[in-house]
């Protein structure tokens, strides 16, 4: 008798739990390009792409490495269009078969799926760790168990810090310090270039599938021109080590500027490989804490990357498992309003928010603090449906899987968990966006002006916001001192500014330009 081993478009790595355990000689492999994981939501299409590329040159090295695998393309034959029809396909005509092994996926509703398939296909199915990550998800759910009102960030990481010895002295943070934030947040100065990113050309393989995504996804959103990503495991740590060696200095401080035709800034360009398992998290870690060791980086760039890899992608994906199945019902500030066409390339005058969908688009990528404080900023102060911003950011970006994008929209972004996840929404006024970026100076709104036809929307949008919902926020300690501004504010002036957010909602509403 043998075992099938199913191995996910996400989990392309020969160090996955489930390859571990079989016997190469006696046991298959089964990867497939399906319909269903394809379009459960329309994915851009150059993370399809990406996707199907990283998934074919995968299935290259096991065979290279004599796996027995059968890879399943989007128009094979015997393709069945779902992975629970393709496995019970390769079940009929491979009796011998007595058990499927898979790590486990990373989206509830895959793995809902995954816990009837014992039943359906009569078979033993064992679902081991999914250990793309850092720590096994029980560190998330004892910690959270552990009696803690609060389940925030800062603290489970400086756990995870400790577990894994990370830029620690014994039980000490290095330099006495968890935390080298208040280095960094700068503003791109005006002769600073950021460096181009690596890119490679498409291959063969990946030029096959650039067509057959052109092909058949063509109502998709998104570009594919311009395809430059890693796609091989090889290629994912050149791209690492290119961040290291020429953006790690400058990633703290620069991490949440924003410049007008700049998408990459100093960032990793790295999340895409580590939700499909090119990269693993801990190797990320080691080889910024080695370049700090080296004298390469400074400690607030090395720990502000550390932090965002060693503690929020590991918190978030904690805390995913920890609060579904029902957290994606969460809407706390009842935000139901549709999502404008300018979310999908529509014209918007709002540079930022244009120049963000823009990059999107192009690129399957923007980095955290358009989506945060651009996008999301939006999205929270205008009260867009829940449902709608999920979905949104779960197809338009390359590294978008729901363990990851939910908890940071419907948690981070949109409050819709009403404080589980941050201990108060982040919702900024233009102000913000203008310290960060240069984005004000090529807009048609004035971000100086609170009210009127030139005033940048954000601004009536936020005293809208704080307004419509000071009932849940204003004895929340950390909002207590914009809720004593507004108190004290000209109440004419401000009763101007509820009336443009009303005007500019109501345009939206109507499906106005804006
Ligand atoms: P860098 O800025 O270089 O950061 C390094 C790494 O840290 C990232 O690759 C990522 O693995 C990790 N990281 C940083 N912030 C977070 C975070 N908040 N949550 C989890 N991991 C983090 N990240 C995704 O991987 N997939 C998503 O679908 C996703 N959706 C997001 C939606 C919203 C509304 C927000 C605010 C953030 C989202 N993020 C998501 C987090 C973050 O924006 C991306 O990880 C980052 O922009 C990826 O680019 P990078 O690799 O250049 O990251
Ligand atoms: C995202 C994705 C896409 C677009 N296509 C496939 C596919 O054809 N076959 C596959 O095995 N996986 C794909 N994936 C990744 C899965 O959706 C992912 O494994 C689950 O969402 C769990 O994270
Ligand atoms: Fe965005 Fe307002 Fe600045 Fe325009 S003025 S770029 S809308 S923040």
């Amino acid at each position: 008798m043998s075992t099938l081993c199913l191995i996910l478009g996400d989990q392309l790595n020969f160090e996955m739990s489930s390859l571990k355990q079989i016997n190469k000689q006696t046991d298959y492999v089964l990867m497939a390009e399906v319909n269903a994981e394809a379009t459960y939501v329309k994915h851009h299409k150059k993370k399809i792409a990406y996707i199907f590329s990283a998934m074919r040159h995968f299935a290259k090295a096991l065979n290279d490495a004599d796996y027995q695998l059968s890879y399943i393309s989007f128009k094979d034959k015997n393709n069945k269009g779902s992975l629970f029809s393709q496995i019970e396909d390769f079940l009929k005509n491979n009796k011998a078969i007595n058990k499927l092994i898979l790590a486990k996926p990373a989206e509830y509703r895959l793995y809902e799926d995954v816990l009837s398939w014992h039943e359906r296909l009569n078979i033993n199915v064992e679902i081991t760790e999914d250990n793309r990550f850092v720590t096994g998800e029980s560190t998330f759910n004892d910690w959270a168990n552990d009696g803690r009102k609060q389940l925030r960030m800062e603290f489970f990481y400086r756990e995870m810090r400790k577990s894994s010895q990370v830029l620690m002295d014994g039980n000490k943070p290095i330099k006495d310090k968890w935390n080298f934030d208040s280095d960094n947040r700068e503003k791109l100065p005006k002769d600073v270039k950021p460096p181009s990113p690596l890119r490679f050309e498409p291959d063969e393989t990946t030029q096959q599938v650039l067509a057959l995504v052109a092909d058949e996804f063509s109502e998709h959103f998104g570009d594919l021109d311009d395809f430059h990503y890693a796609v091989t495991r090889e290629q994912a740590l050149e791209v690492l080590e290119h961040f290291i060696e020429q953006r790690l200095e400058n990633f703290g401080r620069y991490q949440d500027a924003m410049v007008q035709d700049e998408p990459w800034m100093y960032h990793s360009l790295i999340s895409f490989y580590m939700n499909t398992g090119l990269l693993m998290p801990m190797e990320v870690i080691r080889a910024a804490e080695e370049a700090y060791e080296q004298d390469k980086a400074p400690i607030n760039s090395v720990e502000g990357f550390i932090r965002q890899i060693l503690g929020w992608r590991e918190y978030i994906r904690g805390f995913y498992w920890h609060f579904m199945p029902d957290y994606d019902k969460k809407n706390s500030l009842e935000a139901t309003r549709k999502l404008p066409d300018f979310f999908w390339g529509a014209h918007t005058d709002m540079n930022c928010i244009s120049q963000s969908v823009k990059q999107t688009k192009e690129h399957a990528y923007a980095h955290h603090i358009q989506r945060l404080m651009v996008l999301g900023n939006f999205a929270l102060l205008a009260g867009l449906s829940v449902k709608e911003v999920n979905e949104w950011y779960l197809i338009v970006y390359a590294d978008a899987y729901e363990w990851v994008e939910l908890p940071n929209v419907s948690g981070m972004v949109l409050f819709a968990d009403g404080g589980k996840l941050a201990s108060k929404p982040y919702a900024a006024s233009g102000a913000y966006i203008n310290k960060m970026s240069n984005y004000c100076q090529h807009c048609r709104y004035s971000v100086k002006e609170k009210t009127g036809p030139q005033a940048c929307p954000f601004n009536y949008l936020y005293w809208g916001f704080l307004n419509k919902h000071k009932h849940k926020f204003e004895n929340n300690p950390r909002m207590a001192m914009i809720y004593r501004t507004m108190n004290k504010m000209d109440q004419e002036k401000l009763g101007h500014m509820l009336e443009d957010a009303d005007t500019f909602l109501l345009k939206l509403d109507n499906n106005e330009e804006v």
